[in-house]
């Protein structure tokens, strides 16, 4: 039997928030963000929440620059504590009567985090999607203390993209974006322009799709306080209210004409799979996807039949048309996509039935259209997009280096698991200690691991303008979103596997498996790769039992870069690692 929960807020009354536009040029390319404590409304009967925004707000301003016209941004930490986020874990998975903690709002029973509230405001921020020079991408590490402004060179040499800014601190990215440490940041260029793209509103808009819980008071009203609330079972956040551009639930009124929106999933840790829903069925036929992380695709997709995947930190562009409905007609966006996400299917037909209280999805609605009457205005969507990059080709890839990453789960038992990437290599002859092999076939490859925290020495150092093919494992039964910051990549192939863990076989360091290409009878997965994912990426879905490819070529700037999971809990602790791209000339100087 399917549970469903009363919903605590009324849906589609809050109208969509364009967040403030920052065009670059109009400031000759020089602006300051001040980043600072604020108070914001997430829903019209909702208190007022306290909030970390850059300027003040949630989402910060959308800041729109021209691709080569520089923008340099002063980021001044005007932060303070206490952290405005109510930080728990809840003693059980499952309250009184059997409903998941995460699915309500509330401390559910736990305790709120000391450390957490202490949190005195250290920040720093990560553009990301930029190609951005190592000083200027926000080295988790590298913290700005509150009253620290600090200054930002953005070449934005590249070309037009969705791309976001956010916090970016060693160990606590969760809490700080969660405060509301994010906002978009959109790169135009010519191209974009002569294929008389919308740009701006009212038929150009974002949508920053994050979600949050809330408190309640000992009469269980919602006080508006942010809650980040994981439980026993599940480490990571998932929050029942959907927010969009900073509203739970909201409401668009859009005429009868082609709307382009700039979709970002802005969450920790949830997985959207969004599904576009008249009065009885789907109606996905009318959203077609131009463009991903990056950037324009070749050529329009269709979205997936299921609907629209997008992890944490994924980018679509999509054109919806909306110019055959009458006035009144409503459209409701909906999520199909339980947590933690594992890539199972659920079809669109069945979206208006997706809660699902086990699967961390109790509210599926997102926002809602509204067709009002105005004028019609029709709008032919051209049949090539971007013209400026192509699949590599084999003799491109034939001598690139490989490099292997396995993700995987520790357990602990006195602590909540540990997320962490094995980076793996080639074991010599006589390695005698823990070994994952792979076997494709009659071939079967040794690995021995080389580094497993952030902590431990780089082992990567690819080589500007030099393809690379990174091959990501999946050792977990979770979907992990990776990305690389610098250069975007390319997905190469998505590949079935079954594998065994050895007893005991990830330890701190050591990982000790076999791999063999190839799927398990009780793989669901299709482990397909989607149209939508043949553009330029820079961050990866790997689902369960499935290995993922990508080609990679860093071109622009030289330093210490990181790549990680993007579920803030997981990047946090501690699926990150660095990497640190060389220019060709020094290389003959390594060590
Ligand atoms: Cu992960």
């Amino acid at each position: 039997m399917t549970r469903v929960l009363t919903q605590p807020l009324v849906p589609f009354v809050d109208t969509l928030p364009v967040p403030p536009r920052l065009l670059a040029p109009q400031h000759d390319g020089r602006l300051t963000v001040a980043i600072r404590a604020g108070a914001h409304r997430f829903h019209r009967d909702l208190p007022e929440s306290r909030i970390w925004g850059f300027d003040g707000t949630v989402p910060g301003p959308t800041i729109e620059a021209e691709r080569a016209q520089p923008v340099r941004v002063e980021w001044r930490n005007e932060l303070h504590g206490p952290l405005p986020v109510v930080v728990t874990i809840a003693p059980e998975a499952t309250d009184a009567d059997g409903v998941p903690v995460q699915a309500v709002p509330g401390l559910s029973g736990g305790a709120p985090d000391e450390h957490a509230t202490a949190l005195a405001g250290h920040t720093v921020v990560h553009l990301h999607g930029g190609l951005t020079p190592a000083s200027y991408d926000g080295w988790a590490e590298n913290l700005f203390a509150p009253g620290q402004p600090a200054v930002f060179h953005y070449p934005m040499d590249q070309r037009a993209a969705l791309l976001w800014y956010h916090d970016h601190v060693m160990g606590v990215t969760k809490y700080d974006v969660y405060a509301g440490l994010a906002g978009l940041w959109i790169i135009r260029d010519e191209r974009e322009r002569e294929l008389g793209l919308p740009e701006g509103p009212p038929f150009e808009l974002p949508l920053l799709i994050q979600d949050r819980n809330f408190d309640v008071d000992d009469q269980e009203r919602l006080t508006g306080q942010l809650v980040h609330k994981t439980d026993p079972d599940v480490m990571e956040a998932f929050a029942p209210f959907t927010t969009v551009n900073g509203k739970v639930w909201p409401v668009l009124d859009v005429q009868p004409a082609t709307y382009r929106f700039r979709v970002l999933n802005g969450s920790n840790a949830r997985t959207y799979r969004l599904v576009l829903f008249g009065d009885e069925a789907p109606e996905l036929e009318r959203i077609t996807q131009i463009g991903t992380d990056h950037g324009l695709l070749r050529a329009p997709v269709s979205v997936p039949p299921d609907g629209l995947v997008l992890a944490s930190a994924e980018r679509a562009d999509l054109l919806v048309d909306f110019s055959d409905l009458e006035p009144g007609s409503e459209l409701t966006l909906l999520n199909t996509a339980a947590a933690p996400f594992d890539g199972s299917a659920f079809p669109a037909a069945d979206a208006s039935d997706a809660a699902d209280l086990d699967g961390l999805l109790p509210y599926p609605q997102v926002m809602r259209f509204r067709v009002i009457q105005d004028q019609v205005t029709r709008r032919k969507i051209p049949h090539q997009l971007a013209t400026d990059y192509r699949s590599p080709t084999p003799e491109a890839l034939a001598g690139a280096p490989r490099r292997a990453i396995a993700l995987v789960e520790r357990e602990l038992d006195d602590a909540p698991n540990m997320l962490t990437m094995r980076e793996l290599e080639i074991a010599p002859d006589d390695h005698t200690g823990p070994l994952l092999t792979l076997t494709e076939g009659e071939q079967t490859t040794r690995y021995r691991t080389v580094a497993s925290h952030f902590e431990d020495a780089t082992t990567f150092f690819p080589m500007l303008g030099e393809y690379e093919v990174w091959q990501l494992i999946n050792l977990t039964d979770d979907t992990h979103p990776i990305h690389l910051h610098l250069d975007p990549f390319q997905i190469l192939s998505r590949r079935a596997i079954r594998y065994e863990i050895r007893q005991d076989g990830i330890d701190d360091f050591d990982l000790a498996a076999s791999i063999t290409l190839g799927r398990d009878p009780d793989d669901q997965l299709d482990h397909a790769i989607d149209d939508n994912e043949r553009g330029l990426k820079d961050t990866i879905r790997v689902n369960p039992n499935e290995i993922v490819e990508i080609a990679v070529r860093f071109t622009t700037y030289a330093g210490r870069y990181m790549y990680h999971c993007h579920i803030l809990e997981h990047e946090d602790r501690d699926m990150m690692r660095p990497f640190v791209t060389m220019p060709p000339d020094l290389m003959p100087f390594m060590a």
